[in-house]
């Protein structure tokens, strides 16, 4: 789904059918489904629940459903079939379901003070919206604020239930980074680190990074480069500084619903 010029961000579908859009239903949705080859063709149904099928494209692996009049608080399942890959053959029809329920930001089947809560703290964080909070922005406008709060409240007082368990979900991972060193005014050279997660590609995990000591590190040099599960982190030391300090970075990678931290510490040495 767009969100405005924060970019596209997707919800994973877990295979159980727990996945849940929390986001508006107001302008549609598309649903992205992965094969695990090139496809040409093939057509999308709803089977369950309430929505319309638009003009299905194909990118690729994938088959792209566009989706209109949602219906909120929903299970609904899209069957895929007669779909055929670049050698001609005709692959066998799957189903994909999800559910909807608007402002269940935290993935779970009812929304409540625990989602207001996350929407107010993602918009007090002051973040840019990204793999870590798209959730939080309810409205898809590109930011979090005011709109996306009212937005929940509105949701929490209409009391509307799912059936079934929260989205299932387990934290994404992280690889322990060494201590290292660095000289103070200057880059360090890409400091490698692996992430990972059980239900979501890596390419839609989000990472932040902090320093401990705005004096010696900003957190805006803290630089994430990188794809997929393969991350660097290169970082400069404030320039100017007359002595050696240790200080501690945090990275936290994001499935969007959980987050796991590692840190490291690093060490700065005035330069000569
Ligand atoms: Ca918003
Ligand atoms: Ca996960």
């Amino acid at each position: 789904m767009a969100q405005g010029a924060a970019g596209t961000f997707e919800i994973p579908l877990p295979s159980d059918g727990s996945g849940i859009e929390c986001r508006t239903l107001a302008n549609g949705l598309s649903i992205v489904i992965n094969f695990d080859q090139p496809i040409l063709g093939g057509s999308a149904s709803v089977t369950a629940g309430v929505a319309t099928v638009g003009a299905v494209s194909y990118s690729g692996d994938s088959m792209i459903v566009p989706l209109s009049g949602v219906g909120n608080g929903q299970s609904i399942t899209i069957t895929c079939s007669n779909v055929t890959d670049t050698a001609g053959g005709v692959l066998s029809s799957s189903a994909v379901s999800f559910r909807t329920l608007t402002g269940a930001v935290r993935g779970n089947p009812t929304v409540g003070a625990a989602d207001i809560l996350a929407v107010r703290f993602a918009s007090a964080s002051g973040f840019a919206v990204s793999e870590s909070n798209f959730r939080c922005d309810v409205m898809c406008d590109g930011s979090i604020g005011a709109a996306d709060i009212l937005a929940v409240r509105f949701a929490s007082a209409a009391m509307i239930s799912l059936s079934g368990n929260p989205t299932t979900d387990t934290p994404p991972t992280i690889s322990a980074i060494a201590n290292q060193n660095a000289v103070s005014g200057v880059q360090t050279a890409p400091i490698a680190f692996t992430i990972g997660d059980a239900e979501s590609d890596p390419s839609t995990l989000g990472i932040t990074a902090t320093s401990s000591d705005q004096t010696v590190v900003l957190n805006t040099n803290l630089v994430i480069s990188g794809s997929g599960a393969a991350r660097t982190i290169s970082i400069t030391p404030v320039a100017g500084l007359a002595t050696t300090s240790t200080i501690t970075i945090t990275l936290t990678v994001s499935d969007g619903l959980k987050s796991t931290s590692t840190t490291f510490n690093l060490t700065v040495s005035p330069s000569t």
